[in-house]
């Protein structure tokens, strides 16, 4: 392993008590008997680092807000805080009590400020979107919802709660949940598959290709709105100019997605969108209205590599609930190669991370994935290299990526890594003076070690990291081969 001494000096900056799990993962030429999430470039950029709030009930959403505090949802504490960036003040704005949360994928998720709040005018709005309870009596019947809250600056409060959109599916796993405002002053709201098909809700139909018909739209039905990429008007209608799919227009914008939990705008209005794969191909996409995303058709690219769409649910003669869900499906579960799907408006990922060969092996290798979760653009003049990237925060590797966003075309240059610590990170923020990268992290789960395999110990669980740009050591990403 080769560490330049200006990057030890970095390392070296961090102030205890506050100092960061910092990991340095071994330098690899990437061989093909390595995990590609284990691979780790030294960066061509210095950064101190330091924490700078713990004590966060899994913390979901962190967003830069106009009164220069950063603005945090948690997941489970159902809680909107604001922190102060200098010294780690947390404020909290609100506790939502209908926000139900049980499980991993769940609870107060995406949050979104009004373009306009604190300028000013009477726009002083946070669309918050989380998971709700509607049954009575045994059982649950969990929905997803996005609210409306007016913030009163005087107070430093949420309050005057408007419900914008209700009765949303939403299931015990992949929930999506990542909430925008697009240029075009809509609201962006992911959903995802709700892991039908998939472990513990394998008998369950994947909906992510099933889109509305005349009849639900009519009705208020978004039982469809699985595997989905949302576009509403700040009142809940649905956009006039939505894409109309199987002659019917409704609020979905883009299907065919697994699990996005990650979203953002670039200045000129383009939306990007990360999702997890299953066992490789986590994507990132440029989300484009009508397009399909492919799954569970398509896995990252349409290339028959690692990944064979097995329906468990449309197994016969034997009913999938006599099956035992697992890597290897028996006979009776159809198979289909990404090569038969026919897919007239598929839409490739612009990256995934990663596609690998049929001879990789999951099973002694582990699964090629990152689990990408928020995702921000990068546009200031700061960090010179910067200038124009896609950020995106990981949860199991532990660090974000970097990828220049390509002049004209909003395709994206070579993935670079950068953070590496012993954390799930799970959204991001950049401060307006484009020097602080702020990071929220998971409460609980597994990251990538500093030898290259899984660990359940988090060195920073529930906390807001700030990375510092602190120059340029003039390496240029370059690997050590
Ligand atoms: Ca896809
Ligand atoms: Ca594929």
């Amino acid at each position: 392993m080769r560490i330049s001494t200006r990057f030890l000096a970095a390392l070296g900056a961090i102030a205890l008590p506050t100092a960061l799990g910092v990991v340095l993962l071994r330098q690899t030429s990437g061989s093909p008997d390595q995990n590609p999430r284990a691979r780790w470039t030294e960066p061509p950029e210095s950064f101190t680092s330091r924490v700078i709030a713990t004590g966060l009930a899994s913390p979901w959403e962190i967003t830069w807000g106009p009164d220069g505090f950063l603005w945090v949802t948690e997941r489970v504490g159902k809680r909107v805080v604001r922190i102060n960036p200098a010294d780690g003040t947390q404020v909290v704005a609100g506790t939502i009590d209908e926000v139900y949360q049980s499980h991993s994928q769940d609870g107060l998720l995406g949050m979104a400020l009004h373009p306009q709040l604190l300028q000013g005018n009477a726009a002083n709005y946070v669309y918050v979107a989380y998971t709700y309870h509607t049954g009575s009596g045994p059982g649950v019947t969990r929905r997803a919802k996005i609210r409306r809250y007016t913030y009163e600056s005087s107070t430093g409060r949420l309050g005057n709660p408007v419900d914008v959109i209700t009765n949303l599916p939403h299931g015990t796993d992949h929930g999506g949940g990542r909430l925008v405002i697009g240029r075009d002053l809509k609201l962006y709201f992911s959903r995802g598959d709700q892991g039908s098909n998939y472990r513990g809700n394998y008998c369950n139909p994947n909906r992510a290709q099933d889109l509305p018909t005349a009849a639900d739209v009519r009705a208020n039905d978004w039982s469809s709105y699985q595997g989905k990429i949302l576009r509403i008007d700040l009142d809940g209608a649905i956009p006039a100019d939505n894409p109309v799919l199987n002659g019917v227009r409704s609020h979905v914008y883009s299907y065919g997605h697994r699990n996005p939990q990650g979203m953002t705008v670039d200045p000129t209005g383009r939306i990007y969108a990360s999702e997890h794969g299953e066992s490789t191909d986590d994507e990132v996409n440029l989300v484009l209205a009508g397009r399909n995303y492919g799954w569970p058709l398509i896995a990252g690219f349409q290339d028959d590599q690692s990944y064979v769409y097995a329906n468990w649910s449309a197994s016969s003669p034997a009913p999938c609930a006599r099956l035992e869900f697992g890597r290897t499906p028996p006979a009776s579960v159809p198979r289909f190669k990404e090569s038969e799907a026919r897919l007239a408006d598929f839409a490739p990922p612009l990256r995934t991370f990663f596609t690998v060969s049929n001879s990789y092996d999951l099973v002694s290798m582990g699964n090629a994935t990152i689990a990408p979760a928020g995702i921000d653009v990068y546009t200031s003049p700061t960090i010179p290299a910067w200038k124009d990237s896609l950020l995106v925060a990981a949860l199991i590797s532990g660090v974000v990526f970097r990828m220049d966003l390509l002049p004209g075309n909003g395709q994206l240059g070579e993935p670079v890594p950068y953070f590496k610590t012993r954390n799930r990170y799970r959204d991001l923020a950049i401060a307006p003076d484009g020097r602080r990268i702020y990071i929220v992290t998971d409460n609980a789960g597994r990251t990538v070690s500093d030898a290259g395999g899984l660990t359940p110990s988090l060195a920073n669980p529930g906390s807001v990291l700030e990375f510092s740009y602190a120059g340029f050591q003039g390496t240029a990403g370059r690997s050590t081969n």
